[in-house]
């Protein structure tokens, strides 16, 4: 069952957006730091695949299941299926979410949005969240679209205010409060956890700007 608040402080990562640290250390730090929900995004040039992909997405499975933190993985429908994940989380280029959710019927199903017209052309029907960004400018997409601000997310949020939303993109700690203000559900981050000094310590910190 999918539980909206587990969308509030949402980590994403993989091998090749950790700063070139053990990504299962990172994981386990972010997760005693408490992060609600952590995604499995393994993309990108030196990405694992195969066998090493999916032990290692086992692995966080098992660490995310000791935390009690949906597991979810990004693109790889197959995998998830597997690895009886969580959840799934794709672009508007990866397969159609009425397919994904015929194969997955009780998954957790997200969908990235990057703009109004995106929103409009999907079929929103099927998924449990989206995913709305960039809001700022990121390192960790090479092919991210605009940045829309807290404009264009608030105009996302003013179309259906039912349907939960998380923030993506160029998120840090300081950004939270603002962000949460648009009256979204939640945030999720990677570089400001995966490169943080001591990912345990920002992660807690992070937690008390939704107070
Ligand atoms: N989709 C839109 S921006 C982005 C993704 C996966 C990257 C977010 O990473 P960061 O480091 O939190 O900006
Ligand atoms: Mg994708």
């Amino acid at each position: 069952m999918f539980n909206p608040e587990s969308l509030k402080l949402y980590f994403i990562c993989g091998t090749t957006t950790c700063n070139g640290r053990n990504l299962l250390e990172v994981v386990e730090k972010a997760l005693a730091g408490g992060i609600t929900l952590f995604q499995f995004r393994e993309k990108g040039k030196d990405a694992l695949e195969g066998k090493e992909k999916e032990d290692l997405a086992r692995e966080i499975q098992k660490l995310c299941k000791n935390y009690n933190v949906p597991f979810i993985v990004n693109d790889d429908v197959e995998l998830a299926i597997k690895l009886n994940a969580d959840g799934v989380h794709v672009g508007q280029e990866d397969s159609d979410v009425e397919l994904i959710r015929e194969k997955m019927p009780d998954a957790i199903l997200g969908l990235s949005i990057g703009d109004e017209l995106e929103y409009k052309s999907s079929n929103l029907s099927v998924v449990d969240y989206i995913g709305v960004g960039p809001i700022f400018s990121t390192i960790s997409k090479d092919d991210a679209g605009k940045a829309i601000g807290y404009t264009g997310l608030k105009q996302i949020r003013e179309l259906d205010r039912s349907l939960p939303i998380v923030a993506i993109g160029g998120i840090s700690r300081d950004k939270i409060k603002p962000i949460m203000d648009t009256g979204i559900e939640g945030v999720s981050i990677i570089s400001a956890i995966s490169y943080a000094d001591d990912i345990e310590k920002e992660v807690s910190l992070m937690l008390k700007q939704f107070n």
